[in-house]
């Protein structure tokens, strides 16, 4: 009998992978759980594993370590259940998913921590978590429009377990998506398996306060900026806006290095206020950045950085675009005491 060694069903992202693939497959193994920041964690685990991480498959004297190496064994144990899919190119596409998700959405992985029993909408965005949400966006659409659905490649598999802790991320900080995701969110999550593990997560009420960013801060969080991705600076009126609506191109290459770059150096010039970006999957986006003055509007048009990221945007990243600069009058929106304390 298998025995898989997990986290907290709650928090463990990577031991739900497994655990889901186990379960949906009707693979029968035997499970012991380990509570993640105690002290007796690391006693528990390290004999397992040399890197004292969770999960880890036992078979016999045999002790795998790392979700994505169980679930290969797994495949290759188990050749009559289709974990990867069965034609090659589909398999290699999936293996693909697998390891980009496996190293990488590492800004969706920080800023919106895997907390199946919490609700907190609006939390945990910013534009390095956009940036990853945008690429899983696209490599389930790929998946999606190639299989037909309803799963990434038609039926239920290793891939779907993999992105299982994404779904749960999206509806727990209900990030913008489009309604052909939230249907991908809704089949993975409705899933035997998955809801049997999210059922188990939501009864463990287990709270850790370093996989709590939003909620073991309590009030002080919910009224700082960072809370809502909603910009808001209602006193400075009148402030000026920068509307860049923008139809991204298929060229891809350096546009997320310059995004993240842009990111960074908008918020060091002089007054800047803040900013707004949403983009939906076919590629149309809209940003919004606020400035205090037309001045600073018109120095960060003119930052040397920013002026070449305009020049290989114009000529490859973008197929079309606006720019409309506005002066705010009036600023206000839901009153403080009003927005919701988790
Ligand atoms: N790359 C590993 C990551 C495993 C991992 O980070 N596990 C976390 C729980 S989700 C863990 O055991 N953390 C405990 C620790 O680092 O002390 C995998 O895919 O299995």
């Amino acid at each position: 009998m298998f025995v898989l060694h997990i986290g907290n069903k709650n928090y463990s992202s990577w031991s739900m992978r497994p655990w889901v693939a186990m379960t949906a497959f009707a693979i029968p193994f035997e499970e012991r759980q380990h509570w993640l920041d105690t002290p007796e964690f690391a006693a528990q685990v390290s004999p397992l594993s040399p890197v004292a991480k969770v999960p880890v498959l036992e078979d016999g004297d045999l002790r795998i370590w790392d979700s994505l190496a169980i679930g290969e064994y797994l495949a290759e144990r188990f050749p009559q259940h289709a974990l990867w899919p069965r034609d090659a190119a589909a398999r290699a596409r999936a293996r693909s998913l697998c390891a980009s998700m496996h190293s990488g959405f590492g800004a969706l992985r920080e800023h919106m921590v895997m907390n199946i029993e919490a609700d907190l909408p609006g939390r945990g965005w910013n534009l390095a978590v956009q940036r990853d949400i945008d690429q899983i966006l696209q490599l389930w659409q790929g998946a999606l429009q190639a299989s037909g659905g309803p799963f990434l490649f038609g039926a239920f598999g290793l891939v779907d377990a993999f992105y299982a802790p994404v779904c749960m991320r999206f509806l727990t900080y209900r990030p913008t998506l489009p309604d052909w995701a939230w249907r991908y969110v809704q089949d993975v999550a409705a899933h035997p398996a998955v809801a049997k593990w999210i059922g188990q997560a939501r009864a463990e009420h287990v709270f850790l306060p370093a996989d709590e960013p939003y909620r073991a801060q309590g009030a002080q969080a919910s009224e700082s900026p960072a809370a809502s991705p909603i910009a808001r600076f209602d006193a400075q009126v009148p402030y000026f806006a920068v509307i860049f609506s923008s139809l991204r191109s298929a060229d891809d290459a350096g546009y997320g290095a310059m995004s993240m770059r842009m990111a960074e150096l908008a918020p060091k010039q002089a007054g800047y206020l803040g900013i707004e970006s949403v983009r939906r999957a076919d590629g149309f986006g809209i940003t919004v950045s606020y400035w205090a003055s037309l001045d600073a509007v018109a120095r960060w048009k003119q930052q040397v950085e920013h002026l070449g990221a305009q020049a290989q945007g114009k000529a490859k990243w973008y197929a079309d675009y606006a720019v409309r600069v506005a002066r705010v009058e009036r600023s206000y929106g839901k009153a403080k005491a009003d927005r919701a304390l988790v």
